[in-house]
């Protein structure tokens, strides 16, 4: 007897109501399109250590990270999946120094597709959990498309990502909710399992590198140390969890709240050096918690209100459950350095 769960399919041409009718079929379409990349990374993952995946390409992306022979060949492959839609018109990828202009996808409805192939690289050579995180915008019918992804956060016409974990989830929005789906590995589709998520108001875990206590911002710190402290009344002290791959930490504070935070680096309060990527990590992510209820802030800022001056510029982000988020922007005021 077949699955009576709605296909990834069958859910989007459900939410075509909620979409913009201008960009609502490319959208599908590249949706649709990503998802069968991912079915194709699931199966890589599982066999990169017997097909010789594992390692570094030998070359140094523009954020300075060394290449993974995974990262290379994820964005090798979403690449030529998007070519194939005729509706993307360019791909700002992590592995790509400037926007891959795409001229098939090129006019009124094009869609510029923001994008982390393999995300949490250093994951990928020990086994670990790893994703991958999308965003689309319209482009307006600019030529070249790629710098109309240069917008505010609230433009983003829909932002997902995939957890490659013991099941492959896809987790997408499209302004209507955010929505879960499972891998059926026998018939290579995604069937929806997380209909509707809600984050908490509140949570009982934090994800954030410690190792990089030393360089937050004092009210990062004192945040830290107030979730520690012992307190029953308010639940505390929660508890850490942190997997080094950004799309499976959101995704656990997504369906049980709490935060997953990754702050600036503060050594010099001059000039914060946050680490994550505005448009292909921290945009999405934010437009899926919003969504879903939850809420994401740069610390000071909404994070969906933030415009990229470039197309690898980095932002702070603190995402997760609203009660849990209002409660560190508290701390990052009552702490402010200015
Ligand atoms: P990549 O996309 O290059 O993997 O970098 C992003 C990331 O791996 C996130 O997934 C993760 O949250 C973070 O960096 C981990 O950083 P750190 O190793 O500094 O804790």
């Amino acid at each position: 007897m077949s699955d009576p769960r709605l296909s990834l399919s069958e859910h989007l041409s459900d939410r075509t109501a909620a979409m913009d009718p201008w960009y609502a079929g490319g959208v599908a379409a590249l949706l649709t399109r990503l998802a069968e990349v991912a079915a194709a990374i699931e199966g890589e993952l599982a066999h990169a250590a017997l097909r010789d995946r594992l390692g570094y390409a030998g070359d140094i992306n523009l954020s300075g990270d060394q290449v993974k022979k995974l990262d290379r060949w994820g964005h090798e492959i979403v690449l030529s999946a998007l070519r194939g839609t005729g509706a993307c018109a360019a791909l700002v990828s992590e592995e790509s120094p400037e926007p891959i202009e795409l001229r098939e996808g090129i006019g009124p409805r094009g869609i510029v597709v923001c994008c982390d192939p393999v995300d949490g690289s250093s994951n990928l050579d020990v086994n670990g959990t790893v994703g991958t995180i999308f965003s689309f915008r319209p482009s307006h019918g600019q030529d070249p498309a790629g710098p109309a992804a240069l917008g505010a956060g609230t433009e983003q016409l829909a932002a997902g990502y995939v957890m490659y974990g013991p099941a492959c989830v896809l987790v997408y929005t499209v302004g209507d909710g955010t929505h879960g789906f499972t891998l059926d590995r026998g018939r290579r589709e995604f069937l929806l399992t997380h209909p509707d998520i809600r984050v908490p108001r509140r949570g009982k875990t934090y994800g954030i590198n410690e190792g990089n206590f030393h360089s937050w911002h004092p009210g990062q710190r004192a945040l830290v140390e107030h979730l520690r402290t012992p307190d029953k009344a308010s639940g505390r002290p929660y508890s850490l969890r942190y997997s080094g791959a950004m799309a499976a930490d959101v995704h656990r504070t997504l369906l049980d709240g709490g935060l997953f935070m990754y702050p600036a680096d503060m050594s010099d309060p001059a000039k914060p050096r946050p680490k994550l990527r505005l448009l292909y990590e921290v945009a999405p992510v934010a437009f899926l918690a919003e969504q879903a209820g939850g809420r994401a802030s740069t610390g000071t800022e909404r994070v969906l209100d933030l415009r990229a001056k470039d197309y690898h510029e980095r932002a702070a982000i603190i995402v997760g459950s609203a009660d849990d988020v209002a409660l560190a922007e508290e701390f990052h005021r009552s702490h402010s350095t200015r």
